[in-house]
């Protein structure tokens, strides 16, 4: 099994490409779930179902999240009566999270409602949440904090960022199975995912950074970042807003002690030599995922490499 730890667009891109050189059923996706929203008494998990669209190739290809060709009349109507329309669901995409919402509500955890769901959407690979929890990032900011989405979507990430809490965190569990999977994986991929609100909460999740350390398998993480920029998302102004380096070898330290391989851009192999220095083997392709070829390439090599 190559076990991969996802957040969304950028993890998605690689995965599909993954599940191209390497049997489908090959590959579980433990998934980020601190981006989950709860909108409307819906329960919103963006993540999971980014991952499950793109491998279903349902996914808005435009965005990169939300469904192709979808329309937001039933949003529109809600805007009428008052409600907040800042978060964009679609007609379609509804469906997820009124199934999801209604599965929950019957007593079946996350895992089981996503594992329906994948099905549904005939994605072959396991698709496992990070937690069962509802354990929802919060974006620290001068004078409050903001429900992640809140900063990403409604703020459109422009509060200077002060920290990170992963809320709920202490009581939450590992899905299981989890454990046995990292213990027992060929490899462990971290995708090219922003390493705080994408990676940072499956990290957090009390227990999977003991089995990451564990594992015999190699922990191979792609960088998110290129040339001190980051293709989708504010993972370069974060990484700036915390005060760390803003390019790949401020990620590569991030998860020092943590990874054994860190994949670097090509544009940015002048890095390869200080980030071995951190203790990590480097390797230097190409990681920019715009078509199906480039996904599929990038995937090829990284488990060349491994
Ligand atoms: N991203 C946006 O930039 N604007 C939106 O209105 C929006 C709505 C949305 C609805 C469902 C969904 O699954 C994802 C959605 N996203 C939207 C993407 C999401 O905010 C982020 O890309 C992820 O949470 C970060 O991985």
């Amino acid at each position: 099994m190559i076990v991969a730890l996802a957040g969304g667009v950028g993890a998605a891109k690689l995965l599909l490409g993954l599940t191209q050189v390497v049997r489908p059923e090959q590959v579980a996706i433990i998934c980020n779930t601190g981006d989950d929203i709860e909108l409307f008494g819906l329960r919103i998990c963006p993540d999971l179902d980014t991952v499950t669209y793109t491998l279903s190739g349902v996914v808005n290809p435009e965005t990169g999240w939300g469904l192709k060709g979808d329309t937001f009349q039933c949003l529109d109507n809600l805007g009428n009566y008052g409600g907040e329309t800042w978060f964009r669901l679609g007609d379609r995409d509804l469906a997820t999270h009124l199934w999801r919402t209604h599965l929950l509500h019957q007593g079946f955890t996350l895992m089981q409602v996503t594992e329906r769901m994948r099905s549904a959407f005939g994605v072959r690979s396991q698709l496992i949440p990070m937690t069962n929890e509802y354990t929802p990032t919060r974006i620290l900011i001068d004078g409050g904090e903001l429900h992640l989405q809140e900063y990403l979507v409604r703020e459109q990430c422009r509060p200077r960022v002060r920290g990170l809490k992963y809320s709920h965190m202490e009581q939450a569990r590992p899905t299981s199975g989890i454990e046995q999977l990292i213990l027992t994986a060929e490899a462990v991929l971290i995708c090219p995912s922003n390493p705080f609100i994408s990676i940072g909460p499956i990290l957090a999740v009390p227990g999977i950074m003991g089995f990451l350390h564990r594992t015999p398998a190699p922990v191979v993480a792609v960088s998110p970042i290129i040339c001190g920029r980051a293709l989708k998302g504010p993972a370069a102004n974060m990484l700036q807003q915390l005060g760390h380096a803003v390019s790949a070898r401020g990620v590569a330290e991030i998860y020092r002690n943590l990874v054994d391989v860190f994949v670097l851009d090509e544009q940015d192999a002048n890095l390869a030599e200080e980030i071995e220095d951190l203790g990590m083997r480097v390797g230097v392709m190409d990681t920019v995922m715009n078509t199906t070829e480039e996904k599929v390439k990038l995937a090829r090599r990284i488990l060349e490499l491994t």
